[in-house]
């Protein structure tokens, strides 16, 4: 049977427009996607939009519009800049969608059936920025301690979800399971959250109405977080048990920014745990990208809008420097300066250079035509093994959502295969007619290393890939491509390759 594989991205907010930090969580987990597809998987991919709560309502409310017609209008500007980036996703749930709304009220129901949902009333500081209530002493001099902004004291009848039941349960998960919270430091993080004790949680709100209706009480809306989170089960059909929910749930992995992890690392097991579902294999969270040294805000005006980016120095350039310049878990910076500095050197310099000179040389001294090689010198192994080692390299550093290593590794072949071409010099063996069959030889090491490069790369740079394996005379990588030596087929003509990516002049 087809192994399956489920990632999802968190939900993105309609109150704002998509900006850099929503596209890298969405190239990773298309990265992803698209690696598990080329290995076989059947892959579930699910993205989407948040559209309920206080903070999408207050927005609409400026803007003079209903949240709905809001959400309808971000809502395109996030599938326009999906489709631009070549996000390969499955489904793309809205939570004001019917689907959606079925399941949160199933679960919603099931848990209050159960008594792990209860009436209650609730007194404390709540951040409208981050849908969150803090204690006294969290909110220490009346501000969230998240984003710092202030918060204002409420008190309201509520449902509470009985969480403080869960905490051993969940801590134990967690301690079966060293994988499920990522990267280590935050496991640690969280692990200490626990251990403190969990209080129950307010799940629902009567001082706004954008929300799903409390089932048999719809004075009351649904907290957006638990409406939220559940988009990763409704989106598959639950509560139906069979379809794409009993086919990919639990999910292999949520990909989210650090800043949620606590919803997904605490509350979302904790409902889970209540309404007797597994719980996800992992959730990973990764850093936030400053912007030239400062965070980015709207009130700084440097925001850095990936569709201009995209326009600048293309698609491919963008999903690269995204997974490549910074470490998948830890933060990063952005500036104009190192993207630049990436394409020149990595994407001109490297990878370019190696395909348009290789090429170019097989035009040069066979017509163009990829000859048959014949045994092996130490050199033309050494660089073999190298690139064939590489294609179980990269398939370890995907498994640990190491993305930028992986791309490490592709480099260090393409870094080998410059290198391979100055030693073995071609141009020499060319000028020698009894060295005919080492310059094949070499030809076809020089360009079946390429081949093994651009298919594994493929799921960072679709669009580039696929114009490389083009130039080699290859098919566009497929589903379950088989990434082993020696596919380039002798007699294929090929011509000199364009160049991939322009070098990008700095004065
Ligand atoms: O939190 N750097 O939605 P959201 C890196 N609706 N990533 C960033 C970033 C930055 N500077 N800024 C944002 C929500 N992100 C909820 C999620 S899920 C059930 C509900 C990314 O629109 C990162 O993935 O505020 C973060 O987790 C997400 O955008 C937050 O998006």
């Amino acid at each position: 049977m087809i192994p399956s594989f489920y990632v999802t991205t968190p939900i993105y907010y309609v109150n704002d427009v998509p900006h850099i930090g929503h596209a890298y969580t969405t190239v990773a987990a298309d990265v992803l996607a698209r690696y598990k597809r080329m290995r076989g998987y059947e892959v579930f991919f699910l993205t989407g939009s948040d559209e309920h709560g206080q903070k999408v309502e207050k927005a609409a409310l400026k803007n003079q519009q209903t949240p709905l017609e809001l959400a309808d209008r971000v809502v395109k500007r996030f599938q326009l800049l999906w489709e631009k980036l070549g996000i390969s996703h499955t489904d793309f749930i809205r939570t004001t969608q019917e689907r959606h709304k079925a399941g949160v009220t199933h679960i919603f129901n099931q848990l209050l059936e159960k008594g792990d949902i209860y009436l209650g009333e609730y007194e404390d500081w709540y951040c409208t920025p981050c849908e969150t209530f803090w204690t006294e002493t969290q909110a220490v001099d009346g501000m969230c301690p998240d984003c710092n902004r202030p918060v204002e004291k409420l008190k309201e009848e509520s449902y509470f979800f009985k969480m403080s039941a869960y905490g051993e349960k969940l801590l134990a998960y967690i301690d079966e399971h060293p994988e499920f919270i990522q990267p280590k430091s935050k496991r640690n993080e969280i692990i200490s959250f626990v251990k403190e004790g969990l209080r129950d949680l307010s799940i629902s709100r009567t001082s706004f109405s954008w929300g799903i209706p409390v089932p048999g009480n719809p004075r009351h809306v649904i907290y957006v977080w638990f409406d939220a989170l559940t988009n990763y089960i409704s989106a598959l059909g639950y509560p139906e048990e069979g379809g794409a929910f009993g086919r990919f749930w639990p999910a292999d992995v949520h990909l989210i920014g650090k800043d949620i992890l606590r919803f997904h690392s605490v509350y979302w097991p904790t409902f889970l745990l209540a309404a007797g579902l597994p719980l996800p294999k992992k959730v990973f969270a990764h850093g936030w990208w400053t912007v030239e040294g400062q965070k980015m805000s709207k009130s700084l005006q440097n925001v850095v809008e990936p569709n201009k980016l995209i326009d600048t120095y293309g698609v491919d350039v963008v999903r690269y420097f995204l997974l490549r310049e910074v470490p998948f878990g830890l933060d990063g910076d952005f500036s104009h300066s190192s993207l630049i500095n990436r394409i020149n050197s990595d994407l001109a310099n490297d990878l370019g250079n190696l395909l348009s000179r290789s090429t170019a040389m097989l035009v040069k001294y066979f017509d163009g035509e990829i000859q048959a090689p014949g045994a092996l010198s130490d050199l033309d192994q050494q660089f073999c093994d190298k690139a064939t080692a590489m294609v179980a390299q990269v398939d370890r550093h995907m498994d640990d959502l190491a993305f930028s290593k992986a791309l490490q590794a592709i480099w260090d072949v393409i870094s080998a295969g410059n290198k391979y071409i100055d030693d073995t010099a071609p141009w020499q063996m060319a000028k020698d007619p009894a060295q005919v069959e080492q310059l094949k030889t070499v030809m076809y090491c020089l360009l079946e290393a390429q081949r093994l490069i651009h298919l594994t790369l493929s799921p960072f740079m679709p669009t580039t890939t696929t114009t490389a394996l083009a130039a080699l005379g290859c098919d566009a990588p497929s589903d379950q491509s088989v990434v082993s030596w020696g596919g380039l087929v002798a007699g294929t003509r090929i011509g000199k390759a364009p160049a991939l990516f322009p070098r990008i002049e700095t004065t």
